[in-house]
């Protein structure tokens, strides 16, 4: 890519400046499983987790504001507007599950929100919360209070951040959960624009950035199979791995098994054939 510099790296994606203005965010078919980026792809996958951020994004325009300016022939390729991005993770959590469960379990709140006691793992909260988190340059995530995040951003910023991530959770849970997947939490990345404008970056709603459950399996009481990277895992727990680095290389059939659970996701969500969105990836967005 002769006009892109690259300017970062995530586990699964690359970013590009593109000039001033835009980047170039690349979703590859990396995938990863306990902290850990595999040995081998999954075909398809980078253009599904683009090709659905495209279709929030285009839903959620009366919520929020977002970086998007248009997507590449290669469906994996995402032009957007650069931005002044918040210093934390914007989480919203309708569900107790990851560290929000660990913490629930260790102290009956979660990022300063205190709880009913004798929740179970996996729980419907009775309303969805906004769970703040530091960016950890290496390693994981630390959750904040909203007080903390407050100190970071400003409490005005903060509060606006809160409620627009709520809203945007809301709206997106009850689309999937008329389509059979639950999103029990999800990560935003917000930013600021030349205006000082909030605006919604990064990935949106895709199952790499947030918990999606099938619906039709839900059980509180435990932790709940993944839409996505259920094969995955459990093959990796299966070998005995370590979870430490190198991963073990995933077999045909985990590798389709996963291709098609990502397909299927896309197709449950935007109501259009994976295939159409291959030939012309501007189909999400209208
Ligand atoms: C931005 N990241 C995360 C890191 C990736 C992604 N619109 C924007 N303006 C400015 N910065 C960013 C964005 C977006 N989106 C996103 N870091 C900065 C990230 C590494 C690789 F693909």
């Amino acid at each position: 890519m002769p006009d892109a510099v690259h300017v970062g790296s995530g586990k699964v994606r690359e970013l590009y400046a593109l000039d001033d203005e835009r980047l170039l965010l690349v979703a590859s078919d990396r995938i990863s499983t306990f902290d850990v980026v595999l040995p081998t792809e999954v075909p398809d996958k980078g253009r599904v987790l683009t090709g659905l951020s495209g279709f929030w994004f285009t839903r959620t325009r009366s919520i929020a504001p977002n970086h998007l300016l248009g997507l590449r022939e290669d469906g994996r390729s995402t032009e957007c507007r650069r931005l002044e991005m918040l210093p934390i993770e914007c989480v919203v959590r309708g569900y107790l599950s990851g560290s929000g469960w660990r913490d629930y379990s260790a102290t009956g709140a979660v990022c300063g929100h205190e709880l009913p006691a004798g929740l179970v793992e996996s729980t419907r909260l009775p309303e969805p919360i906004f769970t703040p988190a530091t960016k950890a340059q290496s390693g994981h995530d630390e959750n904040i209070t909203g007080a903390q995040a407050a100190e970071l951003v400003g409490a005005e910023l903060y509060a606006e951040a809160e409620r627009v991530c709520l809203e945007l959770y809301r709206f997106a849970r009850e689309y999937a959960a008329a389509r059979g997947i639950v999103i029990a939490d999800t990560k935003f990345e917000l930013g600021l624009d030349g205006e000082g404008r909030l605006v919604l970056a990064d990935e949106a709603l895709t199952p790499d950035s947030s918990r999606f459950w099938p619906a039709d399996e839900y059980t509180p009481g435990g932790p709940q199979p993944s839409f996505d990277k259920q094969f995955v895992r459990d093959f990796c727990e299966a070998t005995g791995w370590d979870k430490t680095y190198p991963g073990p290389e995933l077999p045909e059939e985990v590798v389709n098994g996963t291709r098609a659970r990502y397909v299927e996701a896309f197709e449950r969500l935007t109501g259009i054939a994976f295939d159409d969105y291959l030939a012309d990836p501007e189909v999400v967005l209208r």
